[in-house]
C-alpha cells in the first residue's frame, strides 16, 4: 500500500505491507531496474484482523517515478520528488468548477458537458416572519453540494472559510489561469473567481432582515438525471442562528480576502457580514427553523440520529466564529469583547460543518492585534493539546491515521485533523507534527486497507465509482472528487456495517462512504497546500 502520488524528497516515506512478510523489492517504474530491496521489521502490528508491516525507503531521493514489488505482485506507481501533490490539489480545486449550479458546463478539459441547470431556483418553502410561502427567492448560482444537487450554507460555509484561508496563506498557489475555468484570463487568481462563484449565491441566501436560510433543495431526492433535467421546485429552506453565524464569518474573512481585487464584493460581503451579525445580536438564542419533512429530499445538516455532536446543540461556535471574523476584518471592539466573552472558554476543535470554531481561533492566534495578547497563549495550548492527542492516534495506529472516528465522512476529518497537526509544527517547529500530518495525506491517497485512492483520477488505482448523480448521468469519470471514506454505520445499506475502518466500498451507491462533498474537498486541499507552505517556508 502506497501513497499513489508520490512522496516528498526530505520527508519520511513508507509504504505499508498488508498480510505479508516477505521483502519488497524497489524497482524503477522506466526500466524496473532494482534500486533497493527493503528491510521487513518484526513483528507485525496488528488492525482489524490485518498484518501489518512498515517498509521504509526515506534514504531515497533521486527524483523519479517506482514501484514496490513482492514476486509477482506489484504496487501502483508512485513518484518521488520535491513536491508530488500540485496536480492532486489543482484537481481537487478545478472539481468546484465541475459542480457549478445554474451555468451550462462545456467543459473541455474533462469532457464534462451539461446545459444550465436549476434556473428556477428558488421559491419560499413555508412562509415566516417576513416571506410567505411560495414566494420566488432567487438564488440561482453555487455549487452543488455532493452527489446530489443540493445546495446548503453549512457546508458551504466551511468550504468557502478553507479555502479562503489557503488563499491568505498562500496567495499565489492559484494564480489566474492555473485552473482553466471561464473566469481565467481575467487578471484575477483562479481561486478568487471560483470561490467568488459560491459567494454571490451565499449572499442571494440572506433574508431583509439578516437572517440567513439554511438549504435550497428539492422536496424529494432528485430523479437519476443531469442536473438539466432536475426539473422539480427548488424549495428554500428556514432560517437558523447556526447558519447566520458561518454566512457571518465567511462574509467578514471574505470582505477581507476581496478588498485588493474585488472591492465591490468586499463591499458587499461586509455589509452582509453586519447585518447578519445584527440580526444574531437580536437573537440570542439558537434558532433553527425546521420542519418535518423538510429533509426529505435533502440532507439535514444539523443534529439528528446521525449526527450527535455536542457542537449541533448550540450556536457558540457559529457566533464566536462570526464575532472573530468580524474583529479581525474591522478591528471594532464590539467584536472583539464577544470574542473575550466566548473564546477563552471554547474548546479547540475538529472544523467541519458541525463546528464553525477552530478556523477562526486559529486566525486570531495568528492576527497581531495588541488587544489578542492574553488570549492567544490560551488558545495556543488548546491547540497543543488537541495536536498531541492527534500525534498519540497517529503513532499508535498501524495505519498512522490522526482520525479513528468511523462515521460519515471521515476522510474529511483524517484531512483536517492533519491540519491541525500541521498548526502544531508552525508553532513548535517540532518535526513530529509535520511527518505526521503527511501520513494523512498518504492514507488518503492510498496508503490504507483498501489500497485505492480517496480521490478520484489519482492514481493508478482510484476510486471508481463516486456516489456522484451528476457522473453517472453523463456516464463522465470525473476527476479530483474525495469520497467520504469508511463509515462504520454504512447507512446507505450498500457498505458493511460494523467493520470500523473497514466499513467502506467503493459502489456508486454507497452514499455514506463513497459519495463527494465540497466540504471533503476543501479539507484534503487544506491539508496539502499546508503541507506545501511548511516546505517552501511561506
Ligand atoms: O457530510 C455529511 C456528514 O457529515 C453527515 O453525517 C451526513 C448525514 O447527515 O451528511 C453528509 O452530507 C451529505 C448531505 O447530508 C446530503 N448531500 C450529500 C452529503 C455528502 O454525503
Ligand atoms: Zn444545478
Amino acid at each position: 500500500m502506497v501513497n499513489q502520488a508520490g512522496y516528498m524528497n526530505g520527508l519520511p516515506k513508507t509504504a505499508l505491507l498488508l498480510n505479508s512478510d516477505d521483502a519488497p523489492v524497489l524497482l524503477r517504474h522506466a526500466d524496473t531496474n532494482k534500486v533497493a530491496e527493503l528491510i521487513v521489521p518484526a513483528p507485525p502490528r496488528i488492525v482489524d484482523g490485518m498484518s501489518i508491516r512498515e517498509v521504509s525507503f526515506g534514504a531515497l531521493r533521486t527524483h523519479g517515478r517506482y514501484r514496490l514489488t513482492q514476486g509477482a505482485l506489484h504496487s501502483p506507481a508512485f513518484e518521488i520528488g520535491p513536491w508530488p501533490y500540485a496536480g492532486v490539489s489543482n484537481l481537487l480545486m478545478r472539481a468546484y468548477y465541475l459542480q457549478r449550479c445554474g451555468v451550462a458546463i462545456h467543459d473541455q478539459k474533462t469532457g464534462l458537458k451539461h446545459a444550465a441547470c436549476h434556473l428556477g431556483d428558488g421559491v419560499i418553502a413555508h412562509a415566516d416572519a417576513i416571506n410567505a410561502k411560495g414566494a420566488p427567492w432567487p438564488a440561482m448560482g453555487g455549487w452543488h453540494d455532493a452527489g446530489d444537487y443540493g445546495k446548503y450554507i453549512a457546508p458551504a460555509a466551511v468550504t468557502v472559510a478553507r479555502l479562503l484561508d489557503i488563499y491568505e496563506r498562500r496567495p499565489d498557489r492559484y494564480p489566474d489561469g492555473q485552473l482553466d475555468i471561464p473566469e481565467s484570463g481575467n487578471g484575477k487568481p483562479d481561486l478568487l473567481d471560483e470561490v467568488r462563484y459560491e459567494l454571490d449565491w451565499m449572499l442571494r441566501m440572506q433574508r431583509q432582515d439578516g437572517a440567513v436560510y439554511r438549504k435550497l433543495s428539492g422536496a424529494r431526492w432528485p430523479e437519476e438525471a443531469g442536473p438539466e433535467r432536475d426539473h422539480q421546485p427548488r424549495l428554500v429552506y428556514g432560517i437558523s442562528s447556526p447558519e447566520t453565524g458561518k454566512f457571518a464569518a465567511v462574509m467578514a474573512q471574505a470582505a477581507r480576502v476581496y478588498r485588493k481585487t474585488d472591492r465591490d464584493l468586499s463591499e458587499r460581503c461586509l455589509m452582509a457580514a453586519r447585518k447578519a451579525w445584527h440580526w444574531l445580536e437580536q437573537n440570542p438564542d439558537m434558532r433553527v427553523d425546521h420542519r418535518p419533512g423538510d429533509d426529505a429530499g435533502s440532507g439535514g445538516y444539523m443534529a439528528s440520529d446521525i449526527d450527535g455532536e455536542a457542537a449541533l446543540h448550540t450556536d457558540r461556535d457559529d457566533r464566536l466564529a462570526a464575532a472573530g471574523e468580524l474583529f479581525v476584518t474591522t478591528g471594532e471592539i464590539p467584536f472583539l469583547e464577544v470574542v473575550q466573552a466566548l473564546a477563552p472558554s471554547s474548546p479547540y476543535t475538529l472544523f467541519e460543518w458541525k463546528d464553525h470554531s477552530a478556523l477562526v481561533l486559529w486566525t486570531l492566534l495568528q492576527h497581531p492585534d495588541k488587544r489578542l495578547d492574553e488570549l492567544r497563549p490560551i488558545i495556543k495550548s488548546r491547540l497543543l493539546e488537541r495536536a498531541s492527542a492527534i500525534l498519540q492516534r497517529v503513532h499508535n495506529h498501524p495505519f498512522r491515521l490522526a482520525n479513528t472516528r468511523f462515521i460519515w465522512g471521515s476522510n474529511k476529518m483524517t484531512a483536517e485533523e492533519g491540519i491541525t497537526l500541521l498548526h502544531a509544527y508552525t508553532l513548535t517547529g517540532d518535526k513530529v507534527y509535520r511527518d505526521a500530518a503527511a501520513d494523512q495525506v498518504h492514507y488518503l491517497l492510498g496508503r490504507n486497507a483498501f489500497g485505492i485512492s480517496f480521490v478520484s483520477g489519482v492514481g493508478e488505482r482510484p476510486v471508481r465509482r463516486v456516489n456522484h448523480i451528476l457522473s453517472r448521468n453523463t456516464g463522465m469519470y470525473i476527476p479530483g472528487l474525495l469520497v467520504g471514506g469508511p463509515n462504520d454505520s454504512a447507512q446507505d445499506g450498500v457498505a458493511p456495517k460494523g467493520l470500523g475502518m473497514l466499513s467502506y466500498l467503493d459502489h456508486d451507491h454507497s452514499y455514506a462512504t463513497n459519495e463527494f462533498a465540497i466540504d471533503y474537498n476543501a479539507a484534503l486541499i487544506g491539508l496539502i497546500e499546508l503541507l506545501g507552505s511548511t516546505l517552501n517556508g511561506d
